[in-house]
């Protein structure tokens, strides 16, 4: 069968399962766009290229599924590169098409031309520049499979628009990828397994480190299981909470620079860290020489490159984690390791960091006190909550309980402000009967905001709660913290957000007390369309606790006059 290699972009990716895809025209991406129009694929125009990727992003997120974005050549293409470069750090699958000048044209600085392959190399898992249309479908079948397989990420492909436009012949399974067989997943020996089971026996102090990979691998019922037969608390990652239900009496909370500081503790005091997918970030370890310095470590992984990066460990089981953990648990026997959990729980009782969530209401209008009215109105529904980056973001990880995964999507390693209104986008058209919040702050709200007309234009019912605190917050904290209060370029003007909403045709409130908070959220949820919500909280609250970047992880900034917290959750 003939077809152009425009439409054999299309048959594949159809092919591929895909049933949406998050995009902006442009002349060099003309020919696979009228294409488009012939083939059952849900187009969503949006503002901004970076809006394309974040979203394709939030798809991934939301469901484990690629997330597929397409933008023309030159601008287009270089408009997506934050979004790229977030997704490969937090190991996302997404697939980015590009159109590219005619292949008879590049190298000479032709319109919008750019080498974008170049430019996303060291941001992407892998990518291509396709010239020839009988090149389209090995390129497109290829990037589904290296997006998702081992450890995802992003693959981009960037098309010539002779590449699109002239016709081969197509052969879907002549297409098929012929790397597969050097890509089988490792699977760690027996040997290294019992090595393990033994560390996990011999342990009195043990805790689990639940990252991303348990969300990636689907190993949350695995990890469970692991935790209960061994009796064995959890610690969770930013990017790891939802692995374990926050209501699970082994999940002890998020660990590192703004964790709790009862983890931290239980970290740096432990015999035994078991650390299951996930990398050791900076922001999770503190200073690397005094890191859990009594504690021997085992690391569950699938990337082989992550052993021994940033933390040295004694046994490296290399596998897929879910595999690796239903291999493990049935080696490890049963265990009662109560004095190390009471213990934990002695130094929760001290530590109080959520100790803003049970003050009376004194006038002020706290994130803390949003965030967790959000999570009451909303924890029996089917909730994703999808954060920016700043305090928001931490506040967000404190004060909402997660119960499973991916129903938290946050922008963890590169921590891109403008993540959370396109990546809710994305993750609404995934899961449309989820209820989707974007939480935000006033700075990231205005990077991305344009993309509400995109939630309009579509009909994409986003509810956006702005945590509006006049400043880059997090950014002034740390000149609170360790720059004398001077706030250079932190506080932050934007438009009334209410009017803005209304001039995008979206409903809209300000809220400026704790009494308006539970009613807004009720109003927004009944509400069909999308809707913003302004919260104008407190200008100067700071998140505790905070570990200075590069102190010990026990080191940590604690809240002055802590109040002991009396709530039962
Ligand atoms: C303002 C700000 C503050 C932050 N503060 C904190 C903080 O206090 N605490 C914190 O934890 N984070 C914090 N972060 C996030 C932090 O920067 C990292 O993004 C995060 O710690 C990474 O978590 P992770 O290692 O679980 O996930 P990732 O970085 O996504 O790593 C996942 C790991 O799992 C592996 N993996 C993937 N699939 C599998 C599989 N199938 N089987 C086995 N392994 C697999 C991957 O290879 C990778 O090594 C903060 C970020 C920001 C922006
Ligand atoms: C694109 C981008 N630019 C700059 C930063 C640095 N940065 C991290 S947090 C932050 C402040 C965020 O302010 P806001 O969105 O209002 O959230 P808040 O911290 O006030 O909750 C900044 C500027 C970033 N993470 N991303
Ligand atoms: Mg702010």
């Amino acid at each position: 069968m003939k077809l152009t290699g425009a439409q054999i972009l299309w048959d594949c990716l159809v092919r591929e399962g895909v049933t949406e895809i998050f995009g902006y025209p442009g002349g060099a991406i003309l020919p696979a766009y009228d294409a488009m129009l012939d083939y059952p694929i849900r187009h969503t125009l949006v503002r901004h290229e970076q809006g394309a990727t974040h979203m394709a992003d939030g798809y991934a997120r939301a469901t484990g599924r690629v997330g597929v974005a397409i933008a023309t050549s030159g601008p287009g293409a270089t408009n997506m590169v934050t979004g790229i470069a977030t997704a490969m750090l937090d190991s996302s699958p997404i697939v980015c098409i590009t159109g590219q000048v005619g292949s008879r044209l590049i190298g000479t600085d032709a319109f919008q031309e750019i080498d974008i392959t170049g430019i996303t190399l060291p941001v992407t898992k892998h990518n291509y520049l396709v010239t020839r249309a009988q090149d389209v479908a090995a390129a497109v079948r290829e990037a589904f499979q290296i997006a998702q397989e081992g450890r995802p990420g992003p693959v981009l492909i960037d098309i010539t628009k002779d590449a699109q436009q002239s016709s081969c012949e197509f052969d879907w399974d002549a297409a098929a990828p012929v790397r597969r067989a050097r890509r089988e997943t490792p699977s760690p020996a027996h040997a290294d397994l019992a090595r393990a089971a033994a560390l996990v026996q011999g342990a009195k102090r043990p805790v689990i480190l639940a990252g991303h990979g348990v969300t990636i691998s689907g190993a949350e019922h695995a990890l469970k299981a692991f935790a209960e037969r061994a009796h064995i608390p959890v610690a969770q990652t930013l990017l790891g909470i939802g692995g374990l239900p926050a209501s699970h009496p082994l999940n002890l909370g998020m660990m590192g620079m703004h964790g709790e500081a009862w983890v931290n503790i239980a970290i740096q005091q432990a015999d035994l860290l078991i650390a299951c997918g996930m990398r050791f970030d900076d922001r999770v370890t503190g200073k690397l020489s005094t890191y859990a310095p009594h504690a021997k470590k085992i690391h569950i992984e699938i990337d082989p490159s992550e052993i021994n990066k940033n933390v040295a460990v004694d046994v490296a089981l290399v596998g897929d984690l879910r595999s690796v953990l239903d291999r493990l648990v049935p080696l490890v026997e049963a265990g009662d390791r109560r004095p190390w959990i009471a213990e934990i729980e002695a130094s929760r009782g001290d530590s109080a960091v959520r100790d803003i969530q049970s003050l009376p209401d004194d006038g002020h209008l706290y994130a803390a006190h949003v965030i967790n009215d959000l999570w009451r109105a909303t924890r029996a529904a089917d909730t994703i909550v999808v954060t920016d980056v700043g305090q928001h973001q931490m506040w967000e990880a404190q004060y909402y309980h997660h119960e499973s995964p991916r129903s938290l999507i946050t922008s963890g390693g590169l921590g891109t402000m403008g993540f959370a209104v396109p990546a809710a986008i994305g993750a609404k058209r995934a899961r449309p009967d989820a209820e989707v919040w974007a939480v935000v702050g006033d700075g990231g709200f205005q990077m991305t905001m344009c993309e509400l007309a995109t939630a309009v234009q579509e009909g994409i019912a986003i509810k956006v709660a702005i945590i509006n605190n006049g400043y880059l917050g997090m950014v002034r904290q740390w000149q609170e913290f360790f720059y004398e209060r001077r706030y250079a370029a932190t506080p932050l003007s934007g438009p009334d957000f209410v009017k803005l909403a209304d001039a995008f045709g979206i409903r809209s409130r300000a809220v400026l007390t704790r009494k308006d908070v539970g009613p807004a959220i009720d109003d927004a949820r009944a509400h069909q369309g999308p809707v913003v919500i302004d919260f104008r909280v407190e200008q100067e609250d700071t998140v505790y606790p905070m570990v200075p970047a590069g102190a010990d992880l026990h080191a940590m900034i604690r809240r002055p006059n802590p109040i002991v917290e009396t709530a039962a959750d």
